[in-house]
């Protein structure tokens, strides 16, 4: 219990949070009134009662549909406010957050409309709760790579307002490999690098975000332990794993928090840290995701707590001296 209140109390960063999967259904039925959209749900709670997913793709098609209530900037302002405000009261720090920007784009959404929308709420942040503010824009995979050569080209007038650039969505069927080029082209612009990998995907898809793109942080990563060889690789390469519990039970990747493999990837020595995901869909925040995993897992230490906080921070995207000031 006494580690509990520690574990909430503590100073810490989030690397893996969707913007779009912070939306609570009750703020996407005021958006959708306030922006005249009809939604294939009648209120908030038949939204809620569709929040029963048996894997990614039944996940993404909600989360689509719940993104669809985003017009104006205020409304991009609103949702990452929403979460800034939240993620204070767990102690969040520091958080560096994915947007997906051709879920808005291809309906009609201008690049600049969700880039500064999501700025003006980062640096209110910033100035009102203290928090320090990173945006991460994610190709999704499902989509081309010309697609996703577009989106970036058309993100570049705003390259100041975010710091890399991931991939997300659908994973199967979709290798990291696809978006070779693109990623070739972040790099050149000084751009940080990440993907999703080894969450419904294979470990050949980890090696391919490692190897063809090289990423500098593997976006869940947990099927990793399926080969030895890449585990030791991740280890020996300090690879950040950004892994995030709630959303791996509510997905169906592991069938409760008792069963994630998490103490294993801890026990191979590799930098884990923990991370909500789409906190508004999967159960809850970060605090949430730390406590009901150290509930659920009673052989994890305050040690562990601890090197996974660390983790965190010395994972970020922050400089040299910023790092200092918190590990
Ligand atoms: C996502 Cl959990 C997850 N995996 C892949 N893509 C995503 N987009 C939002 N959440
Ligand atoms: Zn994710």
């Amino acid at each position: 219990a006494h580690l509990l209140s520690l574990l909430r109390a503590a100073p810490k960063a989030e690397l893996h949070i969707h913007i779009e999967g912070s939306l609570e259904p009750e703020l996407i039925f005021e958006l959708a009134r306030r922006n005249g959209i009809v939604l294939p749900y009648a209120n908030v709670e038949a939204l809620r009662a569709a929040y029963a997913f048996t894997d990614l793709q039944s996940f993404l098609d909600v989360y689509y549909a719940g993104a669809s209530v985003l017009i104006t900037e205020a409304d991009f302002d609103a949702m990452a406010w929403a979460y800034f405000e939240r993620a204070a009261r767990d102690n969040v720090v520091h958080c560096e957050i994915f947007f997906d920007p051709q879920t808005h784009t291809a309906r009609g959404i201008d690049m600049g409309v969700v880039i500064r929308g999501l700025d003006r709420a980062a640096k209110r942040a910033e100035a009102e709760l203290g928090l320090s503010v990173r945006l991460i824009l994610c190709f999704l995979r499902h989509l081309s790579e010309d697609d996703a050569l577009a989106t970036l080209e058309a993100a570049l007038p705003y390259r100041d307002k975010f710091i890399g650039v991931g991939l997300d969505s659908s994973e199967r069927g979709h290798p990291p490999e696809k978006f070779e080029r693109v990623f070739a082209r972040a790099r050149e612009q000084g751009l940080h690098l990440v993907a999703h990998a080894g969450e419904e995907g294979p470990p050949a898809y980890i090696w391919s975000a490692l190897d063809t793109l090289r990423v500098e942080r593997i976006d869940h990563g947990v099927r990793c332990v399926e080969d030895p060889e890449l585990v030791a690789r991740l280890a020996r390469e300090r690879v950040p794993l950004t892994v995030c519990p709630l959303s791996n039970v509510k997905l169906c990747v592991f069938d409760d928090l008792g069963k994630h493999n998490l103490p294993a990837l801890l026990a191979a020595g590799l930098r884990v840290t923990i991370n909500s995901d789409d906190p508004a869909y999967f159960g809850g925040y970060l605090n949430d995701n730390f406590v009901q995993l150290f509930e659920s897992l009673p052989q994890l230490t305050a040690h562990d707590a601890y090197t996974m906080l660390r983790n965190s921070f010395e994972g970020s995207f922050v400089d040299d001296e910023d790092k200092a000031l918190w590990v």
